[in-house]
Formats: structure tokens, sequence, C-alpha cells
């Protein structure tokens, strides 16, 4: 039997309780060794899993892997937040009583990384120090080296996190087992897959899937599901999928914090890592925190929101991200960076990498070219000749420290102060550029009611949102009646107020669908607007559904837009949006006991819209 103690003990990792929970996982999953790493121990995992084939080298310091074929992405399906109190149950968080997962999860892992090593990796979702770091200690066990490479990337890490624990007891015990990948039933009604947060626990137990999204436990089912529960629970802090940035103005030497939500798809990683335009260079600087988690709290001393980024890394997804969409993030992978790429294109002799969208058509030499499922190009059947060379949902994992414009102080435990809220989905009509939104609930209103149109026609109805709260859908871990409480709780306890935005940079010309608004560098211009109108220093239009800028006071210097377009995407469609309040009704009664405010904002906003016939 594997000597736990022993691999511990080497470790210096003396904390008795992560000592006792690693001994019983150890045990229970029958692992034969036992491994504590850090990024200290990143150069050897590297050497190690391109011995053994894991991984492959692409270009100098860089990485890549292929996953299962049927293993490529989170499965929303199987993905559970357990309690033991029945009224958690929401409508998105697929709600199951605690200890039937426990027994069950238990089951499906005794015995399942006969043979593996298990790498235990002490992390902290937050920067040291930080008045939340009590909620961000956890410790992942995990039978995959290249998800200890991950996680190495994702959180910071070391046995000093797991020893320092001002509570020795209170870290999140996060297991992850790999399992058979090719015998699980992905996607069939046998489907042996679980993934599950035990939220009053503060257990997370994955097991069946060896994919970021659901083995890095310390990003999405830590630093979202666990976090939004124990944020909650703690009455201390929200934790969402939110990018965050900062905007400099370098003449008068303000700075400006913005942090927001968009539902898959929508530009957030894009919007997170942007540059300013070249005509605005000058006075104006983008810095990035973070392109996707951000924990909200409220500071005694000023009554300021503060956000952190949780995280210590970026998981990004590859397709589509070129020197136009995101040249920050190109840089951000560059050779010498350390950077993991997963179920992209790879050539065997030139170790280059590749994804739709990189250039706008494929490598003409096919020479050498693996899809993601490793079948050479050059001998791909006709009929397959246009499928994808790299997975749609192929990713990057790069450290923070590789983002050429991250802000200098990402670190600091404090946090930063946040101005602006904003929400945008991807909307082909009806959602204006910007519009703003002063009042608190109707800020709520707005990101409980935030969607993007489905992306596969199958998937919607013409003109209907797939609603995603807040871009929580996925990571919902109490019930949304609560969650709308907590967060007019919250930040209505801020002394200084955020305004609130709904942006949206995809609306279309109905008739040649070209896209009315340029987007990329140039969607700093509307969050500018945003802060001179908090200023006061403009004013622009009220409407049924918040303020929108008038034509001159957004700063268009640089932009080509016809004015035709820009009226669009200025304006108000009243009769979309009366349509649009309907199905918004449907759903938010789908959540019971919502707070009266919310039904409050709703009714005013769908009045309004009717006065405004
Ligand atoms: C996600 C991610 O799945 O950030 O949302 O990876
Ligand atoms: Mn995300």
């Amino acid at each position: 039997m594997v000597d736990v103690h022993a691999a511990l003990d080497r470790a210096g990792l003396r904390n008795v309780h992560v000592r006792e929970y690693v001994r019983y996982w150890a045990e229970l999953t029958g692992v034969a060794r036992v491994e504590v790493v850090s990024a200290a121990d990143d150069a050897r995992l590297i050497a190690e899993a391109l011995a053994e084939g894991e991984i492959q080298p692409a270009g100098e310091g860089r990485y890549y892997s292929r996953s299962y074929a049927k293993d490529t992405a989170r499965s929303e399906e199987r993905t559970v937040v357990a309690t033991s109190n029945p009224a958690d149950k929401g409508v998105y968080n697929n709600w199951r009583p605690a200890a039937e997962m426990r027994r069950l999860l238990e089951e499906r892992m005794r015995g399942a990384s006969a043979g593996k090593t298990m790498y235990v990796v002490p992390y902290l979702m937050a920067p040291a120090g930080s008045p939340l770091e009590r909620y961000a200690a956890g410790v992942e066990l995990t039978d995959c080296r290249t998800v200890a490479l991950h996680m190495i990337r994702m959180a910071r890490g070391g046995v000093a996190y797991s020893e320092g624990l001002a509570d020795p007891g209170s870290f999140v015990r996060a297991v992850h087992v790999t399992g058979d990948l090719e015998n699980l039933g992905q996607g069939t009604p046998e489907d042996q897959r679980y993934f599950v947060t035990i939220a009053d626990e503060r257990t997370i137990l994955h097991f069946g899937s060896s994919y970021g999204g659901n083995a890095l436990l310390g990003k999405i089912a830590h630093g979202l599901r666990q976090a939004a529960y124990d944020g909650w629970t703690s009455g201390e802090f929200l934790a969402e999928q939110f990018m965050l940035i900062g905007i400099t103005d370098k003449v008068t030497g303000r700075r400006y914090h913005i942090c927001g939500g968009f539902p898959s798809a929508s530009g957030k990683t894009n919007l997170a890592m942007m540059l300013a335009p070249a005509a605005l260079a000058d006075r104006y600087r983008v810095d990035f925190y973070g392109d996707d988690i951000a924990w909200l709290r409220v500071d005694p001393d000023d009554g300021r929101i503060y956000a952190i980024n949780p995280e210590f890394g970026v998981f990004g997804v590859a397709r589509d991200t070129n020197e136009k969409t995101n040249p920050i993030a190109l840089a951000s992978v560059a050779p010498g960076t350390g950077t993991l790429f997963t179920n992209v294109a790879y050539n065997d002799d030139t170790q280059e990498v590749w994804w739709e969208g990189r250039t706008p058509d494929p490598p003409a030499d096919v020479t050498g070219w693996r899809d993601w499922t490793g079948k050479l190009i050059c001998e791909r059947p006709a009929e397959e000749a246009g499928a994808p060379w790299a997975h749609p949902n192929s990713r990057f994992t790069t450290t923070l420290a590789n983002v050429p414009n991250i802000a200098a102080d990402f670190d600091d435990p404090k946090g930063v102060p946040i101005d602006a809220i904003i929400f945008g989905g991807r909307a082909s009509d009806r959602e204006p550029l910007i519009r703003a939104i002063a009042d608190l609930a109707e800020g709520v209103y707005d990101g409980l009611t935030l969607g993007a149109e489905a992306t596969f026609a199958a998937e919607g109805i013409d003109g209907l949102l797939r609603y995603d709260p807040m871009s929580m859908r996925p990571f919902m871990s109490y019930h949304e009646a609560a969650y709308a409480a907590h967060w007019l709780k919250l930040i209505g306890s801020a002394r200084s107020q955020p305004i609130f935005a709904h942006v949206n940079w995809f609306q279309r010309d109905p008739e040649d669908q070209h896209y009315l608004w340029p987007g990329y560098r140039d969607n700093l211009r509307p969050l500018l607007w945003l802060l001179r109108l908090q200023a006061g220093e403009v004013h622009g239009r009220p409407t049924p559904v918040g303020t929108v800028p008038v034509r001159g006071e957004l700063d268009l210097d640089g932009v080509a837009i016809a004015p035709g377009d820009l009226e669009t995407i200025l304006a108000i469609d009243t009769p979309r949006w009366k349509q649009e309040m309907k199905y918004r009704a449907e759903h938010l009664e789908q959540f019971t006991d919502l707070p009266e405010q919310i039904w409050q904002a709703h009714r005013r906003v769908a009045e309004a819209l009717d006065d405004a016939d």
C-alpha cells in the first residue's frame, strides 16, 4: 500500500487535516504513489509528460496535448451541486442530496486510480493576504499529470498555502479522478461521469474527465460554484463569471476598473484583453486583470466594491484568436511562455499549432499536420475534407504573468475598486451598443435577464435568447431568488455604488448581415462614455431601458462607421423590446420568491416601454 505519510513528510506537508484527507482518498482511489507538487516541479513534470508521450513539444517552451475524443468540454447535464438542504434547489444548479452524491462518487472512485500517481496540489484562489483568503484555500488531488500541469498554471500553488491556514481544517477538498475514459458512456443513458460540488461540505468530487473545465477544480468548481455558495452563506462576497479590466486616463492619471459577465461566444476574453484603439492610445491604457472570474466584496474602509481575479492563469478558447481579434492572447502564448495547448491542430514535423480563425485559411502545405483527433490531414477521406482541424473548444493555458498588459497591481490582496459592472450577450438586433443603468435593482434585473442568441439555429427560436443570468447559468450553486437577494444586499451595502451597463457589439444589418459596430479595440469607446456619464461629464439620452449615448458624446476619432449604422446601434427598437419583455417575464417566473425589487424593476421597464408608444 502507498506510504502517504512518507510522501507528505518529504514535501513538508504537516497540516494534519490535509494529511488525513490525502490518506483517505489515496486509499479509496487505490493510487500507487503520492506526490505533492507546485510550480517548482513544473520542469520535471513537463519532462516526465514529454517522456511518456502525454504532451508533445509545440516550439520553444510550449506544449501540446490531445484529450480523449469524447472528453472535450464541460458537461452541464452531469454537473451537480449537492447540499443537505433541499431548499437550496434552484432552476439551474441541478441540486441533489449531499449524502446520496457522496456515496455515489465514492463508489465510482473506489480503486479507479489503481497504479497511478496522485498529485497533491495545495492552491489558493486569491492573491495571498486577500480578505477573502479563507474562502480561497484548497487542495486538489488528481490522478492526471497534465491536470497537475494545468493547475500549476491556473492557480497559485504550494505547500505554504496548506501549512499557513488560519483554520487548518478549513480548505476546499477537491478530488479529481479521471476514470476509464474509453468506457464511461459519455453522452449516453449509461453515462458514468459525475461532476459534483458538495457545497455545504466544501468538497468537490469530479469523476470521468480530464478536460480542463471538468478537471481543474480550482477554477470553475471552487472559483465559481463553491465560492458563490460560500459568498452567499457568509454574506461576504459574490463570485461571478466576470472579466476584470483597468482603464487609465494618462492625462488625468485616474484609474477605473470595470468587471462584467458575458455568456459564452460573446467576446469576453477579447474584451478583457483589449488594447486601446490607435487613435486613443496616447490618452488611455487598458490593463488586464482577468478574463473569467471575479470575486466582489465591499471594503469596510471606503465602502466601495472591490474585485479580485482569484485565478493565476488564462484557460482561453483558441478558436478565432488572431492578430485582429486578440493580439494580447497571441503574445501570451508566444514561445517561451510554458503554454499548454489542448485539442488544436498540430504539426508533427515542425511542432507548429493551428486553429480555425488563426489565419483565414489553414496552412497550404499539409505535410505533417494532424487534426485534433490525431488524424493526418493528408489522409482525410474526401467526405471529411471540410471538417475543422481544431476542436471548437480547443484551448490554451498560460499564466497571468505572460499577459503583456497584466496590471501592475494584479496581485494586490485588496483587489481593485469597481466603477462599473457590465453585462453583454451576442444579439443581432434590439440591444443597443450600450445602455447605462444607474438603479441597483434595474442593474441586477438586467443581469438576471442576460442572454445570448443560441449559437446553432436548431437550439433557438428566432429572436429568443438563451437566458444566462449574470453569465452564471452553468455555475449556479444555490437558488436564483436567494442569488438575486444576495446581489441586492451586497452591492446595496456599498457606500459608493458602481454604475451598471448592458453592451452589445454584435448588431447586424438585416439586409446584408454586416456588423454595425467594428468591435474589438473600439469597444473601449462606449466604456469611456460610461465612465464619463458616471462622472457627470455627459448626460446621454434617457430611454425606457437605460441611458444611451447621444451621437456627439462617443469619441469616434478614427472609427469608420456609416452614419445610418451608428444611428441604429444607438436607437431603441420599442416593438422588439416589448416582445422581449414577455420572454423575460416567463424566464423570471421560473424563479420562485424572486425579490419584489426585481419584479418592480421589470414592471417599471415594461411600463416605460408602453408609454414610449
Ligand atoms: C468555461 C471556461 O467553460 O471558462 O466557462 O472554461
Ligand atoms: Mn468561463
